[in-house]
């Protein structure tokens, strides 16, 4: 379900809370257990972090570049994250992860599945700040066709139900200035991992 502009009038709070979780966990590139860097960097806030390496894609209680635990899920971030899902039909969302990926020009996410969280009766809540980009929008099936959505600053996608296994990307980001992120796009995922 799309919330657009769900976001928008807190959308320089949120990135102001960013800006604190990244001088404790900065954003990396990630490496796939393929071995590739990651176009996307990224890190996390929250009780768990999502993290990829050589051995595999999985959640983890620290961050494997200090040691330490990941910094705490900022209020503003955890109360959104509530509100959007309360609107979307999913009461009673309380997320343990949050991993934020941050694009710049030509950076892309190619299509995956959300499938390393316990249970898939939670939702997810995307949170889109800065940059507009075009979210892919698959099947169940790698090859299935998919559909282009725009996700712009302030967007919020729940994503649950029988949606929440379906493939999906982000395409490489146009280059561009935004007033909040200049040329970046954020992407805030709280999911309930464990
Ligand atoms: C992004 N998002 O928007 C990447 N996954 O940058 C995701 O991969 C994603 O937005 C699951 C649910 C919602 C998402
Ligand atoms: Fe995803």
């Amino acid at each position: 379900m799309m919330l657009r502009g769900f976001c928008a009038a807190e959308a320089a709070a949120l990135l102001r809370d960013l800006d604190g979780v990244a001088a404790v966990a900065p954003f990396r590139h990630m490496i796939t257990p393929g071995g590739y860097r990651m176009s996307v960097a990224m890190t996390n806030c929250g009780t768990l972090g999502w993290v990829s390496d050589g051995s595999g894609y999985r959640y983890s209680e620290t961050d494997p570049v200090s040691g330490a635990a990941w910094p705490a899920m900022p209020e503003g971030f955890a109360r959104l994250a509530m509100n959007a899902a309360q609107e979307a039909g999913f009461g009673g969302f309380a997320p343990d992860a949050c991993l934020i990926n941050r694009y710049e020009p030509g950076a892309k996410l190619s299509l995956h599945q959300d499938k390393d969280e316990r249970d898939f009766g939670a939702p997810i809540v995307s949170v889109s700040l800065g940059l507009p980009a075009t979210f892919l929008f698959g099947g169940r099936k790698r090859k299935d066709a998919v559909r282009r959505i725009r996700v712009a600053n302030g967007d919020v996608v729940v994503w649950g139900g029988p949606a929440r296994l379906t493939y999906h990307g982000i395409s490489p980001l146009t280059d561009g200035e935004h007033p909040l992120t200049g040329r970046r796009r954020i992407n805030l995922t709280f999911r309930k991992a464990w």
